[in-house]
Formats: structure tokens, C-alpha cells, sequence
């Protein structure tokens, strides 16, 4: 007997030992309780809400069978794990994720000890979960059980083949759950999806693949001596039905399913089962992403993360700009995209998933043949967007800037080399809000800077991403990366005709005698304010907008160094090695004994909270503009 009443399980669950306590037919009405909280508290505060509905019954499960944190339990990007915050002790604080202070969107090792491994960038988990598997062994201990779980989608990334191809040669306790949905953000891309409906949709094969297993003694046998036999059958049975190999068993990993996901009772005894079976092997599930909510179900791609909306319709707020408001970079992007591929025949258009996020979804729509979504493989995106321009074509390679720390190499090596005209468009470049510390695109600037060949650019605002965007399709002979913020811009009439922009060259936005602001890109719009506030206070400020973090503007430089005592520097990016120690580079290697101070973030993560809150935080806002100012000038 339990203690809990039908109508409130999830009250007295804190807990997975709570979840434990209950009989199997409770757990149903635990996930329906389970997913009905994250919907409502979802509704009023924003976050990733189809995955997160589409894993409830398998969170439930896992923390069922399993004694997490002592097996391990890493959730894939983590986007999805909003059930397992709720079940492991932080369900009264739910309410406060992604915001200032409050839980984490993603799974924090700091924040939980049921949270093994901090995620947030895709296709980590399979290797982390070995690297703790494989020290177990070191151990001496075999017993614990280390489980990953998987998103299709992240499954794509090339780093959990890497960790596969690791795995398949061990005989470590590694649980590996491809969480199979169909879907990534956008639609799912590539051979792998389609091999995943095959082995799916083969119902004759696993049926009859399930059938010898049991045949076999199951899982109560050793499973090294029957293995042989069983992969012998299978790689027979495969023949028959399928025409294709297992691929997960060609390298040694025991695959079980396609499972029903969404059933708890199901899960749990299949888990249960698996629990006794050791070695590698991966269970594959099929659940259906915005469970339980019929518009997310119906709509998986909107309600990935989908804002504020009403619980019991599902409706949005709508969060479309409001007329005569600027619209966001994205869709200027997206929208001049399209605008360029029409009268240059050479654009093509490459993302690593990010098909909607980026706004590449208006040129799949006009110029399917032309658009690239090469699924979560960034490294992959950028070699391949060198190839093609190595053969003649101009391609604009639209990268998440968190998510370029991926493709280093890429750059350096495929890119920069060679000087192969890649147009690198780092889309959500600096603080990004809620998602927090790792995906705020706060590096790219350091980190792209010291690479020889490369010109980096920031533009100010719409115009300027428009105007660089049209430059480089004209035809250019280097590398070049666009860096531009997330969300809205500054500038309703942003679809103005094209002009070229000058390589190298910034501009003095207003003049000023008392103390000179360089800012580069669309910072520079809160230098912008400051500069306004100063002036009815008596104090002028001259503004240069840089736009070119590499080449840099020497004549401003020079004359800026030449006139003002006082120089600030403010930029969307960490504080070492970014554009603020550029220009005092410059200075130094020059001679110029001018102060100069450097307003960027500070050396240390920065968390989540919403993007106003945080330029605070890191005082890159104008107010702290403003303040900066008067307190260099009353020195
Ligand atoms: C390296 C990296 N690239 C891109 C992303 C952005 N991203 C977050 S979730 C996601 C889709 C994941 O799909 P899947 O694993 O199938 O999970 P689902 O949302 O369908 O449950 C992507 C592309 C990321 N988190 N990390």
C-alpha cells in the first residue's frame, strides 16, 4: 500500500526514491500528473515544451528502475529534461527555469547530484556516459548501470558515432536510449532518420528478432555466450526482412526494439529487463514529441520552444513583431538570404539544424535544391561549405556562434588555410538570455580573431547585415564571418536598397570632445543611448561603430588615439582577446599611452536570465555606459 491519494501523486513525489514507493499501475496517472505541471508552469514561463512532454514516461521509468545518481542518467542536449528536474528534488522551484537566479534550462552539474553531467550542446552524452562507465571498470565496479538518452536528431552529430564506434569495443555497463520522435527542431534530415524508420516500420524482423532472443534464454543467460548465435540469426534475419544490417549491432551494441515510448508500463519492463543484461546496448523508443498537448503534437516544430501560450487550448501568444516595430536579425537575415539568391544563381544556403531558427527556412521554400540542412554536424557544415566554395559556388554557412566552438578546426583548417570564400553567418552571437552559459556566443570574437585569413564583421544593425550580406555575394576572395545578435533589431525601414560595404572601413557616428565610445556591432546601438543621455547632461561623446573586428579601421584608430585621452571600448564578448584588446594591441604596439578601458564580459560564465538583466549583469548596458563615462571623467 502507498500513501498517496489518486488525485495528488505528484505532491508526494520529491524524489526518485518517492517514485519508487509506487505500485506499477500508479505510474501512469504519475506521468499525466507529471506532464500536465510542466504544461501549466510552461505556459507562463517559456522553455523548450515539446521534447520535455514527449520524455515524461521514460523519465518516470528510468528514475523507477534505476538508483540515478549512482547509475548515471545523461540527458542529450537536455533540452528534454524538464520531468526529471521535477521528479529530483527541484519540482518546487520549477517555475523559476530560465530565469535570473532560477533553475537552469539544461541539466547543471552544480545545480543537482541527479544531474551526472551538465549538457546543452548536442551528441555529448554517449561519451561522457562511457567516460564514466569505463572509470567504474577501473574501479573495480560493474555493477552501476551508465545510461544516456539520445534524441534522434542529436544522434546525427558525429560525436556520438565517435563514442558508438568507442563503445561497440568494450564491455563496459553503458544503457544508450535512442529517444526516436522523427524530429529534430525542424524536419528530421539525412539517411540516418530514414534508416531509423526502416529498422521502425520492420515490425516482422523485431518481432522475430525478439522471439529468438526470449528463445535464447533471454536475459537471464550470460549474454557473452549466446551472442553469437543471436547476432548470426539476426544478421540472417536482416537479409529477409530488411535488406539492411542492424547498424547499431555491426559495432557491437546490442540493440533492442523499437519499444513504445510513450507507455510507462512498457518502459519499465523493458528497462527492468535490461537492467540485468550487461555490456553495451541501446534501446530504441518511439515517442511522439509535444505529447499530450494536441497542438504540440500536431505542430512539434512551433512548440520546440514556443513561447508563452494557454494551457488548456495550447494557442500561442503571439510573438510576431508588432507593426511598425523592427523585426528580428533572423528574418532580415532569412529574408535578404532569398532576396540575394534570386539574382545570384551561385548563393547556396548551409545550416546544421538550425533551419527555422536561422530563418533558412524562407530559402528552403524558394530554392530547395539550394539549401543544406546537413543535421547537428557542424564540423560537417563548414568543411562542406568549403568544398562547395572551392568549387565555385558562394556559400552562406549560418552557424549558432555557441555552436561554431564545434567546428574550430573547420575553420582554421579547411577554411582559413585555403582562403576559401566561406560567408560564416554567426547567428546569436553574445549574451543570448535564457538559455544561459552554454549557448551565449560570447567567444567568437577571441577566438576567430587570431586566425590569419579571416575578415570579421559586425554590423550595427539591419542595414549593415543586409549591405555586408550583398557585398560578399559580389564576390570576395577571403573567408568572412558575420556576427549578429539574437532578436530584434533597431530599424523598421530596414529593406532599403543595397550598398556595397567597404572591407576595413568603419564610421564616426557622432562627434564629441569629451571622451571617445569604439563599439563593435549592435552594441554599439547602447553606446548609441548613452551617448543621448550624456548630451542633456552636458557631456559629449564621439562614437565610431567599427564594424570590422579584423581588418581593423587604422585611420580611426589613429585618429581617435590621436585626439581623446579617454577611449572606451564595448563589445557583446568575453573581455580577453576580444575587441577591446585589439585596439589596445593597436596602441600599445604603436606607442599611445591613452587610457583606454575595455567594457565586455567579464572571465567567467555567464548564466541564464533575460537579455536586458544580464548586459546589466556584465554592465555592457547603456546605463552602465553612462556611468563608466562620468566616473573616468571625474577622475
Ligand atoms: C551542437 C549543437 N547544435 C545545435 C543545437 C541546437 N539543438 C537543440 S535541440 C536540437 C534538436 C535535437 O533533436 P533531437 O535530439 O531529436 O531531440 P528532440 O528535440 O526531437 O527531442 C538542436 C538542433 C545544439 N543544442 N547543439
Amino acid at each position: 500500500m502507498n500513501s498517496y491519494n489518486q488525485g495528488d501523486l505528484l505532491k508526494g513525489i520529491n524524489s526518485p526514491e518517492d517514485i519508487k514507493k509506487l505500485s506499477k499501475e500508479e505510474l501512469p496517472l504519475l506521468c499525466k500528473q507529471v506532464r500536465d505541471y510542466i504544461i501549466s508552469v510552461l505556459a507562463e514561463n517559456p522553455g523548450h515544451l515539446a521534447s520535455s512532454l514527449g520524455t515524461v514516461e521514460l523519465t518516470v521509468a528510468l528514475h523507477y528502475v534505476f538508483d540515478v545518481p549512482n547509475d548515471t542518467l545523461i540527458w542529450d542536449v537536455g533540452h528534454q529534461a524538464y520531468s526529471h528536474k521535477v521528479l529530483t528534488q527541484r519540482k518546487d522551484r520549477f517555475s523559476s527555469i530560465r530565469k535570473l537566479g532560477g533553475l537552469s534550462g539544461f541539466p547543471k552539474i552544480e545545480e543537482s547530484e541527479y544531474d551526472c553531467f551538465g549538457t546543452g550542446h548536442s551528441s555529448t552524452s554517449i561519451s561522457a556516459s562511457l567516460g564514466m562507465a569505463i572509470a567504474d571498470k577501473l574501479k573495480g565496479n560493474n555493477k552501476n548501470v551508465h545510461i544516456s538518452v539520445i534524441g534522434d536528431g542529436s544522434m546525427t552529430g558525429g560525436m556520438a558515432f565517435e563514442a558508438l564506434n568507442h563503445s561497440g569495443a568494450t564491455d563496459v555497463n553503458q544503457l544508450v536510449i535512442l529517444n526516436d520522435n522523427g524530429i529534430s527542431i525542424d524536419k528530421k534530415v539525412g539517411a540516418l532518420g530514414e534508416y531509423f524508420t526502416l529498422i521502425t516500420t520492420s515490425a516482422t524482423y523485431n518481432r522475430v528478432k525478439n522471439k529468438i532472443w526470449n528463445m535464447m534464454g533471454g536475459n537471464t543467460s550470460s549474454y557473452r555466450k549466446p551472442k553469437s548465435i543471436f547476432s548470426w540469426l539476426l544478421f540472417a534475419l536482416k537479409s529477409m526482412f530488411s535488406g539492411k544490417s542492424n547498424f547499431f549491432e555491426a559495432l557491437k551494441i546490442r540493440y533492442f526494439g523499437p519499444i513504445k515510448g510513450n507507455d510507462v508500463l512498457v518502459l519499465v519492463k523493458t528497462l527492468e529487463d535490461l537492467k540485468k543484461i550487461k555490456g553495451p546496448r541501446i534501446l530504441h523508443i518511439i515517442t511522439k514529441k509535444g505529447k499530450g498537448l494536441k497542438e504540440a503534437e500536431e505542430n512539434p516544430i512551433t512548440y520546440h520552444a514556443p513561447g508563452i501560450f494557454n494551457p488548456t487550448t495550447g494557442q500561442r501568444e503571439s510573438s510576431d513583431s508588432a507593426e511598425g516595430s523592427p523585426i528580428k536579425f533572423q528574418d532580415v537575415f532569412g529574408e535578404t538570404l532569398v532576396e540575394l539568391a534570386k539574382i545570384n544563381s551561385k548563393i547556396v544556403g548551409v545550416t546544421p539544424a538550425m533551419l527555422s531558427g536561422c530563418s533558412m527556412n524562407c530559402l528552403i521554400k524558394e530554392f530547395p535544391e539550394r539549401t543544406f540542412d546537413v543535421g547537428i554536424a557542424e564540423q560537417h557544415a563548414l568543411t562542406f561549405s568549403a568544398g562547395m566554395a572551392a568549387n565555385g559556388y558562394i556559400p552562406f554557412c549560418n552557424v549558432y556562434s555557441s555552436f561554431m566552438q564545434r567546428a574550430y578546426d573547420q575553420i582554421i583548417h579547411d577554411i582559413a588555410l585555403q582562403k576559401l570564400p566561406v560567408i560564416m553567418c554567426l547567428d546569436r552571437a553574445g549574451l543570448v538570455g535564457e538559455d544561459g552559459a552554454t549557448h551565449h556566443g560570447v567567444f567568437d570574437l577571441s577566438f576567430m580573431r587570431i586566425i590569419p585569413n579571416l575578415t570579421i564583421f559586425a554590423p550595427l544593425n539591419e542595414i549593415e547585415l543586409r549591405n555586408i550580406m550583398f557585398t560578399a555575394q559580389k564576390g570576395i576572395n577571403f573567408p568572412l564571418v558575420i556576427r549578429y545578435p539574437r532578436g530584434k533589431g533597431y530599424i523598421v525601414n530596414w529593406r532599403q536598397e543595397f550598398q556595397t560595404i567597404e572591407i576595413g572601413k568603419g564610421e564616426k557616428i557622432r562627434d564629441g570632445k569629451d571622451i571617445a565610445v569604439l563599439s563593435l556591432g549592435a552594441i554599439g546601438n547602447n553606446a548609441i543611448k548613452a551617448a543621448q543621455e550624456l548630451e542633456k547632461e552636458g557631456v559629449e561623446v564621439a562614437i565610431y561603430n567599427m564594424r570590422f573586428l579584423k581588418p581593423m579601421d587604422n585611420s580611426i584608430l589613429e585618429e581617435v588615439l590621436n585626439k581623446y585621452d579617454n577611449i572606451i571600448t564595448i563589445e557583446d564578448g568575453v573581455e580577453i582577446g576580444g575587441f577591446g584588446s585589439a585596439v589596445i594591441e593597436y596602441a600599445c604596439n604603436k606607442g599611445y599611452k591613452n587610457n583606454i578601458y575595455r567594457m565586455a564580459i567579464e572571465d567567467r560564465f555567464i548564466e541564464h536570465g533575460s537579455l536586458s538583466e544580464l548586459q546589466k549583469l556584465c554592465k555592457i548596458d547603456s546605463h552602465s555606459l553612462v556611468l563608466k563615462v562620468k566616473e573616468i571623467l571625474s577622475k
